[in-house]
C-alpha cells in the first residue's frame, strides 16, 4: 500500500491518531513528521519537516510514497491571539502547500476543522451543519478559510479532502494546550495535583466536548468512507457531549471529593462566548455514520483513571 503520512504527529491529536493508524495499517506504513515538539522516543518512522516548506514536504511524500495525508498542524485560539501574522502562516499556508501537493501526487487528505469556524452570529443551539460562519479569533478565520480552500480544490482539481469540525477534544496523553476548551483538561491535571483549580470561564459555560478515541475514530472513519458519500466538502460538524464547566466540576468531584473549583473568567471568555453550545450533526450520521461511545461520566472515569496511573496516585 501507498503509506499515510501524519502531520502535527505529536499534538494532541496526532499522538492518539498515529497509534491507532499504526496499529490499523502497520508500523510501517505510517509516517510521523514533527517540527519543534517531537517525541524521540518515537517507535516508527520519523521526519521532522515544516508544514510550509514545499520542497522538504515533496521530498517526504517522494520517498516514502504517500498516499493519504493527515495534516493536523494548527495553532490554536488562545495561541491564535498572541500572533495572528504566524498563525495564519502556520494554519493557511501550511494547508495550501499540502493541497498543491496533494493536487500534484494525487493524495487523499484530511485536514481538521474546528467549532472555532463558528462565530457570535451563528445560532449557538443545535448549530446547523450550513449557517453564518462570521469567526472572531484568528484561529477561527483560519479554519473558515481553510473549509473553503479544501472545498475549491475538491470543486476545481477533484482532490479527495476530507473534514470535520472538531470541538473541544479530552485526552490524558497530552498536557492542556492553548486552546479554549483545555480547561477541561487542566481541570483534570490540576485537580489531581493539587486537590484545586481555577476555571477562565464562567460556571455556565457551555461548549461542546469529544473524548479523544471518539474523534480518532470520526477522523479514520470519514477517511474509510465511499467517495460518493462525502456530499460535504468543507468540513462536516460532529457532536458527541455538551457540558457548562460546573456539570465537569460535578462529575470530577465524584473522583476527587474534596477538589475545590472556583471561576474567575478572562478574555478567553469572549471565545467561548463566541462558539456554539450544541452541535447538529445529522449530515455526518446520514453520509458516514457518525456516532460518539464516550458520555461524560464514561469520559471522566478514563480520564481520572489513566491520569491517576501517570502521576502515580493511588485511587
Ligand atoms: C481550541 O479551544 O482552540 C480548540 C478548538 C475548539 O478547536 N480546542
Amino acid at each position: 500500500m501507498k503509506k499515510i503520512l501524519v502531520t502535527g504527529a505529536f499534538g494532541q491529536i496526532g499522538s492518539e491518531l498515529v497509534p491507532a493508524l499504526q496499529e490499523k495499517f502497520g508500523k510501517d506504513n505510517v509516517v510521523a513528521m514533527g517540527h519543534e515538539k517531537i517525541d524521540e522516543s518515537y517507535d516508527g518512522i520519523l521526519e521532522k519537516a515544516d508544514s510550509r516548506d514545499k520542497n522538504s514536504l515533496e521530498t517526504i511524500i517522494k520517498n516514502h510514497d504517500i498516499g493519504t495525508v493527515y495534516h493536523l498542524v494548527s495553532l490554536l485560539s488562545v495561541k491564535g491571539e498572541t500572533d495572528p501574522s504566524l498563525t495564519w502562516d502556520i494554519n493557511m499556508n501550511g494547508l495550501k502547500t499540502i493541497l498543491d501537493l496533494g493536487v500534484r501526487f494525487d493524495l487523499k487528505i484530511f485536514w481538521p476543522s474546528s467549532i472555532a469556524a463558528f462565530g457570535p452570529s451563528t445560532p449557538r443551539d443545535n448549530t446547523p451543519q450550513h449557517t453564518v460562519l462570521e469567526p472572531t479569533t484568528i484561529y477561527g478565520v483560519t479554519k473558515y478559510a481553510g473549509e473553503g480552500l479544501c472545498r475549491y480544490y475538491n470543486i476545481k482539481y477533484g482532490l479527495d479532502v476530507r473534514s470535520v469540525r472538531y470541538p473541544g477534544i479530552l485526552s490524558w496523553k497530552t498536557p492542556p494546550g492553548r486552546g479554549t476548551t483545555e480547561y477541561a483538561i487542566e481541570i483534570f491535571y490540576e485537580g489531581l495535583q493539587k486537590g484545586r483549580y481555577t476555571c477562565f470561564l464562567r460556571e455556565d459555560t457551555k461548549l461542546p466536548m469529544m473524548y479523544v478515541d471518539d474523534a480518532i475514530r470520526a477522523t479514520i472513519v470519514i477517511m474509510e468512507a465511499p467517495l460518493e458519500n462525502i456530499k460535504v466538502r468543507n468540513s462536516y460538524n460532529i457532536a458527541a457531549l455538551s457540558f457548562t464547566a460546573g456539570e465537569l466540576a460535578s462529575e470530577v468531584k465524584k473522583y476527587i471529593p474534596n477538589l475545590e473549583v472556583d471561576y474567575k473568567p478572562d478574555k478567553r471568555q469572549l471565545i467561548a462566548d463566541s462558539w456554539p453550545r450544541t452541535i447538529d450533526d445529522s449530515e455526518a450520521k446520514k453520509d458516514w455514520g457518525w456516532t460518539y461511545e464516550y458520555d461524560l461520566p464514561k469520559m471522566t472515569k478514563v480520564m481520572v483513571e489513566n491520569l491517576r496511573r501517570e502521576f502515580g496516585i493511588p485511587a
